[in-house]
């Protein structure tokens, strides 16, 4: 844990570090695209490789995909029936409302242009297994693909040595409206799923958060299809004034922490009694926490508490960072608020656990992290949608477009194009 105020003497050069460009290690790096090779060039045999030496897990290769026996076998409990139900409405009410319409309007020369929105035919959602089965991260990733009318929903998510994948996971991808689940994890699933194998159908684009691998997976895989954002490891920020609630703010930290991994926490607060008050917290909730075991990890490597000099440096500080989540207690929250700019999510005052979001509350909880707010954003329902643009021109604007595409055509040297547009108007 690293607490530090304004007046120590490594205070500047620790802010200056905040300020992060998530870049792959090269031994990631170059693990991953030996995956990606091996993938285009060996297909499923690949995967069934990667699936015992990475999740020990020995599958065949006609064996990569849940089957339709196995999700209609699948047993969850009433409660759990009705909590994805819950999140599902608040997502597919939010997704809907971020949705793009078709738009239409003339120029100055009378054409009609405009912007047509269509569902992605095919798309992929990754889901990572690994310390947890993130039921919720299958609803926030191919709710948003379901809300948007995409046609074919792709999931990959890493299955158990026994071959199996979580019941309640199951139940959520296809309450979720998932169409297809691959049982593969890692950078292998998503070569699989852009580059397509015998067996798996290749995406237009893919989705969701994972480990480092995946995320430099999606990373190297650019181009070949498209990607969201890439999501990694949790984080949050909490900025506050002395109106924070130590409590709450310790609990919101630990519970970002419990993701463990390469998850980090910050606390940020112009009132030096309250990082006092947020220690001893956290080291009292902790005791009670069974993921206590990662949250150590996370106080130990990846933790920091600042005593700053006021609020313009502590949102400074935020916006350098670039936090995934940035959770803001202020009593001027309405001045300060314009100024955070670079969080994939801002979570307001004492009572706004980023939980609700995490789990519950509408926007998908995939979010840049490791500095990319800074140019990325979080999911939303309108990257399901391909764009395509509309010109639709008659006699009269298109004689009133002559002139002026005449002299970009002169300009540009291009006397066919010159002549495209003349030749219907004589
Ligand atoms: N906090 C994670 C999302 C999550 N939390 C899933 C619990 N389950 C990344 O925003
Ligand atoms: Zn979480």
């Amino acid at each position: 844990m690293k607490i530090l105020g304004y007046r120590d003497a490594d205070y500047d050069s620790f802010v200056k570090r905040l300020n992060r460009r998530a870049l792959p290690t090269h031994d990631v790096r170059d693990l991953v695209s030996e995956i990606i090779a091996a993938v285009a060039r060996q297909g499923d045999k690949a995967l069934v490789a990667y699936a015992k030496r990475f999740d020990n897990v020995v599958l065949k290769e006609k064996q990569l995909f849940v089957t339709a026996e196995e999700l209609d076998a699948v047993k969850v409990a009433p409660s759990t029936k009705k909590a994805i139900a819950a999140s599902l409405k608040n997502i597919t009410a939010f997704a809907k409302k971020g949705l793009r319409k078709d738009w239409s309007m003339r120029n100055t020369e009378g054409a009609t242009v405009g912007e047509r929105f269509q569902p992605f035919d095919r798309v992929g959602v990754y889901v990572p297994g690994g310390k947890a089965p993130l039921v919720s991260t299958a609803l926030m990733t191919a709710g948003f693909a379901k809300a948007a009318g995409v046609p074919e929903i792709l999931a990959a998510t890493p299955c158990g040595p026994d071959g199996k994948v979580n019941a309640e996971l199951l139940y959520a991808l296809k309450a979720a409206g998932v169409t297809e689940i691959l049982k593969i994890g890692g950078a292998q699933a998503v070569a699989a799923m852009s580059l397509g194998t015998k067996t798996v159908r290749p995406v237009d684009r893919l989705f969701g958060p994972g480990n480092r691998f995946v995320v430099e997976a999606k990373r190297q895989l650019f181009g070949a299809v498209s990607i969201d954002l890439l999501p990694g490891p949790s984080e949050i920020l909490i900025i506050s004034d002395k109106t924070g609630n130590p409590d709450y703010i310790a609990a919101d930290l630990l519970a970002q922490a419990e993701h463990g991994g390469d998850s980090v926490i910050g606390f940020i607060t112009d009132s030096k009694a309250l990082i006092g008050k947020v220690l001893k917290a956290v080291e009292r909730q902790l005791e009670t926490l069974t993921r206590a075991r990662y949250i150590r990890d996370v106080l130990k490597q990846a933790t920091f508490l600042l005593h700053v000099r006021n609020m313009s440096e502590a949102i400074a500080i935020a916006n350098d960072f670039a936090a995934e989540h940035v959770s803001f207690i202020c009593a001027e929250e309405k001045k300060w608020l314009p100024l955070i700019r670079t969080a994939g999510a801002i979570y307001l005052g004492n009572d706004s656990p980023v939980a609700v979001g995490d789990f519950l509350a509408g926007p998908s909880h995939t979010l840049p992290t490791g500095g990319s707010g800074r140019s990325f954003s979080g999911l939303r329902a309108d990257q399901f949608q391909r764009r395509t643009s509309i010109v639709k021109l008659d006699k009269r604007s298109v004689k009133k477009s002559l002139a002026v595409v005449e002299e970009f055509a002169r300009i540009e040297g291009l006397d066919a194009h010159g002549r495209s547009t003349a030749i219907r108007c004589k």
